[in-house]
């Protein structure tokens, strides 16, 4: 720990970590303590590289001088703020936050008609949900690359799937899976597995993790509950299909030809309480034979559950006996996987034991041979089932052969050689698969590289997101942010660049090259059918108790000096931005109304209400604009 800058703290962390470690596996200390025993094999033998802590030099990487850009975009799951964050890499900057599944007060993601839309509302008019849980994040490909089209989010709690358009970076549509509680992992196709015109995502496949009764009406007997797997329309957003199968699903994979996406499955045994979910020895990956899949639905080979109209076809392993006919196979792995992430080079599934020390390395020709009646035990497929350390969760890629696993339980990333590791599998004990350890600050989850799960992963920058940041940061009461660290992986050793703390509680991320986004910085006024295109649009419109008001904004005045409704109106209210010039954004506040929200050059949004009390009620602009931002006010006047 010599980059610790107090004897105290050099003291205090490994202390502190062995805490850690002990609260973690409480409960847990059976399952992992057998693994312990053998973490002296051979391959694994590999010091902690904590030599290769943060310095000067490297920090100095993480520094852009005033006025310089990132080169990298990252997009960051929100967690259970139901957002997602945009950061510059390398600096680590936040530079937005989209709204998606939770309302937002400083666009007025909830408050507008057009976001309520996108969000769902109820009959009544308010939002069907106003909390979600964020957990993955990953954007659309083309040739294996990001596109710079899409990205997609998955909230967890209510099942739902949100799509980002990256031109504007704003969440544009929101699907609700039916059948499914427990909304886990999600990963795009990258092409068709059929049509090779087809060479980018049209895809989403959504993993559903708690078992549910199905239809679910209801009933305590967890032996009849079943998880679901999920394949959405990557430009319709509509479920496609599902498939029906045993066990759960947590993390979701697929493969480069797209021909194969995969689940780990953490609960084969069915279980409804944990020590049931962690009673086997192995556990599974799910991988589904997409074409097959898409032809039995197809040919009528589905049913349907409950009021959902969604095609379901069967996966199960008593239904998928024959490879030749096969639309899933279930590979064999470790305890309790969680990661499944494919390399670079398309070749490999990676799984990530979680209660054993074990990364799984399985081959994705081998399980297409599997497929085609080749290959006779599907447990064939894996090439190798190395040690890497205590809790291995998720796995990134350099493009150069090497994979970086976050060690949970041991706060650390492991860098480890990929061939090597299928080398000492198949008996040459002296290949050295594990290359370097990299202490972090602690406990990470998730980590990822640039372009890592894609063609283009350029092993320059990993980043690490460690659930806990115990003593990395002032302390500010008893919730602490998390820790996203960067670290440095041009080279043969890890080299931590930088601590970030960040609002609770990112999971997921993906970091690409800037000029894969053509972000646009003005609104077209067609994208809006409503758009007031012309300040003498301008005025009240009145049907019954319906009034319509229309207006602009073009700084420093709205285009009506003030506008009457009477108390009671239902008043939607359509607010165009007429400004043309980047950055410069309004907003519009009505007191007592609930009533904020922004318009960004050339947008249109609208918000509907009821017209309160009679009175007089200054509508202003909240968002600095001008010189005479304060003066930019206009009158709602309710009479009675
Ligand atoms: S899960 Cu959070 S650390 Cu939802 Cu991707 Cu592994
Ligand atoms: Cu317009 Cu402030
Ligand atoms: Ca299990």
């Amino acid at each position: 720990m010599q980059h610790d800058k107090t004897p105290e703290a050099a003291a205090d962390v490994p202390a502190r970590r062995r805490f850690l470690n002990t609260a973690a596996l409480s409960g847990l200390a059976v399952a992992v303590g057998a693994c312990t025993d053998k973490s002296g094999a051979a391959g694994a033998a590999a010091p902690a590289s904590a030599a290769a802590g943060s310095h000067a030099g490297a920090a100095n990487a993480t520094h852009l001088a005033p006025g310089e850009l990132d080169s990298y975009y990252g997009l960051w799951s929100g967690g259970h703020t139901g957002d997602m964050r945009v950061l510059g890499l390398p600096s680590g900057r936040e530079i937005h936050r989209i709204p998606v599944f939770n309302p937002d007060a400083l666009v007025g993601w909830g408050i507008t008609n057009e976001s309520k839309k996108v969000m769902g509302t109820k009959p009544d008019g308010s939002l069907r949900y106003t909390v979600a849980d964020t957990h993955h994040t990953h954007a659309s490909y083309k040739d294996g690359n990001y596109d710079g089209r899409y990205a997609w989010i998955n909230d967890k709690i209510n099942a739902r799937i949100a799509r980002i358009r990256l031109d504007y970076f704003v969440c544009d549509k929101i699907t609700q899976l039916p059948n499914v509680q427990g909304f886990h992992g999600i990963f795009p196709d990258k092409r068709d597995p059929v049509d090779p015109a087809i060479n980018y995502t049209t895809r989403v496949f959504c993993g559903g993790e708690f078992a549910i009764p199905l239809p679910n009406a209801g009933t305590e007997d967890g032996s009849k509950y079943r998880s679901i797997f999920s394949c959405v329309d990557a430009e319709t957003m509509e479920v496609r299909w599902q498939a029906l199968i045993d066990g759960n699903c947590d993390l979701v994979a697929t493969s480069y030809d797209g021909k194969l996406a995969a689940t780990n499955q953490y609960n084969t045994e069915g279980g409804v309480h944990y020590e049931d979910m962690m009673s086997a020895e192995r556990d599974a990956c799910l991988f589904f034979h997409v074409a097959r899949v898409e032809a039995a639905v197809k040919a009528g080979k589905f049913k349907t559950i409950g009021d959902s109209k969604v095609p379901v076809v069967d996966a199960t392993r008593e239904a998928n006996k024959d490879p030749k006919t096969a639309l899933a196979g279930y590979v064999s792995v470790p305890k309790n996987p969680h990661g499944v992430n494919a390399s670079p080079d398309g070749k490999y599934f990676i799984c990530s034991g979680k209660l054993s020390p074990t990364g799984t390395v399985i081959e994705l020709a081998k399980v297409l041979d599997w497929f085609d009646g080749k290959l006779e035990k599907l447990d064939d497929v894996i090439v190798a089932e190395v040690e890497l350390g205590l809790g291995p969760l998720h796995t990134a890629f350099d493009g150069r052969g090497n994979a970086y696993t976050t060690l949970f339980l041991d706060s650390q990333v492991v860098k480890w050689n990929v061939d090597a590791a299928i080398k000492f599998h198949q008996g040459d004990k002296s290949a050295k698969y594990v290359v370097d350890r990299l202490d972090v600050h602690y406990q990470p989850g998730h980590l990822s590289a640039t372009h890592s799960e894609t063609a283009a992963a350029d092993g320059k920058y990993l980043a690490v997101g460690c659930k806990f940041s115990k003593d990395r940061f002032l302390p500010v009461g008893p919730l602490h942010p998390e820790n996203e660290q960067f670290i440095d992986i041009s080279g043969d050793k890890m080299v931590l660049l930088a601590d970030h703390p960040v609002r609770g509680e990112p999971h997921d991320f993906i970091i690409f090259k800037r000029d894969i986004v053509k972000p646009k910085q003005v609104y077209s006024l067609d994208e809006s059918p409503i758009a007031v295109k012309d300040p003498k649009e301008s005025g009240v419109t009145r049907n019954g108790r319906k009034v319509t008001v229309k207006l602009t904004s073009q700084a420093p005045a709205f285009s009506l000096r003030e506008f009457k409704v009477k108390s009671g109106d239902e008043v939607t209210l359509i607010l165009t931005n007429l400004d043309k010039v980047e950055d410069l954004t309004h907003g519009f506040a009505i007191p007592n109304h609930n009533v904020n929200f922004i318009v960004n050059p050339q947008e249109t949004k609208s918000v509907t209400f009821t017209a309160g009390k009679p009175g007089v009620y200054w509508c202003y602009c909240t968002h600095f604009c001008h010189a005479l931002h304060l003066e930019m006010r206009t009158r709602m006047i309710v009479e009675a």
